[in-house]
């Protein structure tokens, strides 16, 4: 077969993400700590991938040598302000050391300012669902701002609020664990508040930030395309999972089924859509899940599945991800995309279709300007702990050794050379060939 590559414009950022609880470590002061402490995890996050310890700088050197230009992470509101009136400028300090960190490797980065775990001070007064949280919230990220300013103008307020809401309201597997519709759309309605509170403040410190959120987008696919409930649940299941943040970050509505809650001070407050996209399910009509708006998902019966089924591998799901992010008329920066593999099976082909349906997107000439792998090195996967192996890296827990995964090679191919190649997929995927680069 000739050789074949695809391309990406110059300056596109190729990085990884990760998240403060779930490489950290020792993360004492955060509901997700007391959470896991009281049984309702696999594991425990411990000292997660000691970043707090210093580790951070040897993972760094490996991004950077592996040819990433950038790195998404996030800070912890917890170390930050660990009571509602003090603030720990030791902390503050410990996070301006590794954006140099990141800035002396010559990356660019990129700061989530919450992603999923919230002060246990901010619990004890009902954290999301108290409508004081927003303000507190653009407190703590002015400070924030304040002090990490010099280093990146890329800012995420909120890491996948719809799946905190989903996973901390309605389906009970994060924290508090609560199961109910009514105190998920307050916390919902409370989150579209912080985003926008939040992005007002970070554009007064610095007004040539570029601020948005990150929304986990789920392909949601009718299972029976001609069945009208089938069809009905996946656009309402869609229209909530998907649509709500975003939507409501572009004209200050908070849609939920057939309400609308107006928050004005939310409209015009994304520069750019954050996108983290796993996988695509497909959904059926069923009267007994009125906690799920009546739809059962599933995978689609072949399904390319990662190592214990959490993911199929549905690359064409990607692109309409993007095509959906599109229609904000936004830049869009793919925040997250990966799989969990411990045996690294399957994520070189997946990782290798999933950029050959970036680079489709790309070529049509859609603002994209930079993708995330989740991640670089594996680390506290939440409720499922240590069971899930998301790392291009791997890590031994334990010894916190870390081993190379082959995946990681070929997406440091990818980044030094700004494009995938048919070479690259002969040799370490050579099964997805055909689909990449068809004869
Ligand atoms: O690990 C998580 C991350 O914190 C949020 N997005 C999905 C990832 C994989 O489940």
């Amino acid at each position: 077969m000739p050789k074949a590559a695809y391309h990406f414009p110059r300056g596109f950022l190729w990085g990884t993400a990760t998240a403060a609880h779930q490489v950290e470590g020792n993360n004492t002061n955060n509901n997700w700590w007391a959470w896991e402490q009281d049984g309702h995890t696999v594991d425990k996050s411990g000292l997660a991938c000691d970043w707090w310890g210093g580790r951070w700088k040897e993972d760094f050197d490996r991004a950077a040598e592996a040819g990433q230009n950038a790195h998404r992470l996030s800070v912890e509101w917890s170390r930050i302000q660990p009571d509602p009136d003090r603030w720990d400028e030791n902390a503050l300090d410990r996070y301006r050391q590794m954006l140099r960190g990141l800035r002396e490797r010559g990356m660019t980065a990129m700061v989530t300012l919450h992603h999923f775990s919230d002060p246990l001070w901010l619990m004890e007064q009902g954290g999301w669902e108290n409508g004081e949280t927003p303000g507190k919230f653009a407190d703590f990220v002015r400070k924030t701002m304040e002090a990490l300013k010099e280093y990146t103008t890329l800012w995420v307020t909120i890491n996948e609020p719809n799946v905190y809401a989903y996973s901390g309201y309605v389906a009970g597997a994060f924290p508090p664990g609560k199961k109910d519709m009514k105190t998920a759309l307050r916390v919902m309605t409370n989150l579209v508040r912080g985003h926008a509170q939040a992005y007002r403040a970070i554009h007064e410190v610095q007004r040539e930030a570029r601020v948005g959120m990150a929304v986990n987008y789920r392909s949601i696919f009718p299972a029976n395309p001609k069945s009208p409930l089938d069809r009905w649940v996946a656009k309402t299941q869609s229209g909530i999972f998907n649509d709500l943040f975003p939507r409501a970050a572009q004209d200050g509505k908070v849609k939920f089924l057939y309400k609308t809650i107006n928050v004005p001070e939310a409209a015009g407050t994304q520069d750019f859509i954050g996108l983290n996209y796993y996988s695509r399910d497909y959904v059926t009509f069923d009267l007994r899940l009125p906690g799920e708006l009546f739809g059962r998902r599933a995978y689609a019966e072949d399904a390319d599945l990662s190592d214990t089924g959490f993911i199929a591998n549905e690359p064409a799901g990607f692109f309409e991800a993007l095509k959906w992010a599109r229609g904000f008329g936004k830049p869009i920066i793919v925040t997250e995309n990966g799989v969990e593999d411990a045996d690294d099976h399957m994520r070189p082909r997946y990782l290798a279709q999933h950029i050959h349906q970036l680079w489709r997107a790309v070529n049509f000439n859609w603002r994209i300007k930079g993708y995330f792998h989740w991640s670089l090195v594996d680390n506290f996967e939440w409720e499922r702990g240590w069971t899930q192996r998301f790392g291009l890296w791997e890590l031994d827990v334990e010894t916190q050794a870390r081993r190379k995964r082959p995946s990681a090679d070929l997406y440091a191919e990818i980044c030094k050379e700004n494009g995938l190649s048919s070479e690259m997929v002969e040799k370490y995927c050579p099964e997805a060939l055909e689909k990449i680069f068809p004869e």
